[in-house]
């Protein structure tokens, strides 16, 4: 398990620990001291509590799983059809492997030797298509699906010195 994975799952169980203490905070807030209130409508009373428990229980992990996070696959390693080593340098980039078919997934493995870099990856418009981070002593993942054929680009989008204009890297993707 990645240490973002793992800090991600406590901060979840964290949010559901103050969810919970407000649920019940709340559920207390109605009590009374001296309740003569009659058996049945303090079990009608619990029924709405209990209904109102579920929602704010079901709320968040309904809209959890809506939520789409980006590049949800970044981490797995299957289903790919390459794995490319990305090493930026002042001022080029280094990739293990330029060329693919139209249609194939490609995981990027991004690092850098020397300052921060971007890897952005652009198609033959110049529309950027997908981006990373490339940072000293990490790797981060980048899944991208080349759709379509062409010449795409590997640009750096983070100022890194004179010649960081000068970081461009070709990425040839034939057709099937
Ligand atoms: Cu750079």
């Amino acid at each position: 398990m990645l240490v973002q994975d793992a800090v991600w799952l406590i901060s979840l169980m964290l949010m559901g620990l103050i969810l919970l203490v407000f649920i019940v905070v709340y559920a207390r807030s109605q009590q009374r001291q001296d309740d003569y209130t009659p058996l049945k409508d303090r079990a009608y009373r619990l029924r709405t509590r209990f209904f109102w428990v579920l929602v704010f229980t079901l709320i968040p992990v309904g809209l959890y799983t809506l939520i789409d996070l980006p590049y949800p696959e970044a981490n797995a390693e299957t289903r790919v059809d390459h794995v490319v080593d990305v090493v930026g340098y002042q001022w080029r980039w280094e990739l293990s492997q330029t060329e693919f078919k139209a249609g194939e997934t490609v995981l990027f493995r991004v690092s850098t030797a020397d300052v921060n870099h971007g890897f952005g990856i652009y198609d033959e418009n110049l529309r950027l298509m997908a981006q990373v981070q490339a940072m000293p002593g990490y790797t981060n993942r980048l899944r991208y699906t080349f759709d379509k054929p062409g010449t795409y680009k590997a640009l750096c989008m983070e100022y890194c010195g004179t010649a960081h204009h000068g970081m461009i890297s070709d990425i040839q993707v034939v057709a099937r």
